[in-house]
């Protein structure tokens, strides 16, 4: 009996991890969305998915922003020119900048499973944007696509 209950919860562990996806997303001086930026900047992943930062051109780095995460997620801060593998462990809308070029707007937003926090997250980042001084739409245009 004990036996057959091991046996299932290393199958249900296995199958965690089995669809737990992968994602990277790009550090870049210029992208798509203009310069300084991460790419894709506006990304949707399951909860359990892991996300690697790539270093794509040097000098940045990824971190969450405090209070733009969701209750009881884990925060993330990579080192500069470094890449960071992010385990995200809860549902909802985060909220990363890299820190040297916050100014410059480089900021991206995860969705995991859904975007129930969003409406707290918009107000919060309020202030956020407001040090932001070039590409200061960014942000609120990744917010629009969280649903
Ligand atoms: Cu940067």
């Amino acid at each position: 009996m004990i036996r057959k209950l091991c046996v299932a919860i290393a199958l249900s562990t296995l199958s965690v991890f089995a669809i737990a996806a992968e994602h990277t997303v790009q550090m870049k001086n210029t992208g798509t969305d203009g310069m300084m930026v991460f790419e894709p900047g506006f990304l949707k992943v399951a909860v359990g998915d892991t996300v690697h930062f790539e270093p794509t051109d040097v000098g940045h780095n990824s971190q969450s922003v405090a209070e733009l995460i969701p209750a009881g997620a884990t925060p993330w801060k990579g080192d500069f020119g470094k890449k960071v593998s992010v385990i995200i462990d809860k549902n909802g809308v985060y909220v990363y900048q890299c820190l040297p070029h916050t100014m410059l707007g480089m900021v991206g937003v995860i969705v995991a499973g859904d975007a129930s926090n969003l409406a707290d997250i918009q107000v919060k980042a309020e202030p956020f944007i407001a040090k932001i001084s070039m590409n200061k739409e960014r942000l609120g245009t990744y917010l629009a696509k969280a649903k």
